[in-house]
């Protein structure tokens, strides 16, 4: 099982689409292992984004993720990584799919409304870095999981 951290950015929360973000992901049978409310400070943003610090839009990036509370959610699942960036759609949402959630709801790349890891490893390192260990339900077994995990 994979594990990949999601944020809810501060344009979905402005917005009024963490709901319908958080469903979508749900709906597709990735297990919330982990919920919170926060306001990123400027810290974890920096860690977060490191691999962008040296990008001309790195400074416009950590304002936009700090500048509202967001949702975070650790999901794990079969290939979570892959499935939870499907269901994104595209870093730039006006060539996102229709029906992915930039592709349905965003228009331009810096407004992009929601983050997902890209890879396992980096799935791991993320939600370590943002949830404690005794935040996470990591454990926990739901009835639907034979229906969903062959
Ligand atoms: P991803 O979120 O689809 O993984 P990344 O390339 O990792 O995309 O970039 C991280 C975030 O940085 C994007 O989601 C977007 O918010 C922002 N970003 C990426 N490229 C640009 C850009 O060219 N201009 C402004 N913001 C950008
Ligand atoms: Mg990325």
């Amino acid at each position: 099982m994979e594990r990949t951290l999601i944020l809810v950015k501060p344009d979905a929360m402005q917005r009024g689409l963490a709901g319908e973000i958080i469903k979508r992901f749900e709906q597709r049978g990735l297990k919330i292992i982990g919920l919170k409310l926060l306001r990123i400070s400027r810290e974890l943003a920096e860690k977060h984004y490191a691999v962008h610090r040296e990008k001309p839009f790195f400074e416009s990036l950590v304002a936009y993720i700090t500048a509202a509370p967001v949702v975070a959610l650790a999901l794990e699942g079969s290939d979570a990584v892959t499935a939870a960036r499907a269901t994104i759609g595209a870093t730039k949402p006006s060539a996102a799919a229709a029906g992915s959630i930039r592709g349905d709801y965003g228009l331009e790349i810096g407004r992009n409304l929601v983050h997902g890891s890209d890879s396992a490893e980096n799935g791991a390192l993320e939600v370590a870095n943002f949830f404690s260990e005794g935040e996470l339900c990591a454990d926990w077994a739901r009835d639907v999981d034979p229906w969903v995990f062959e």
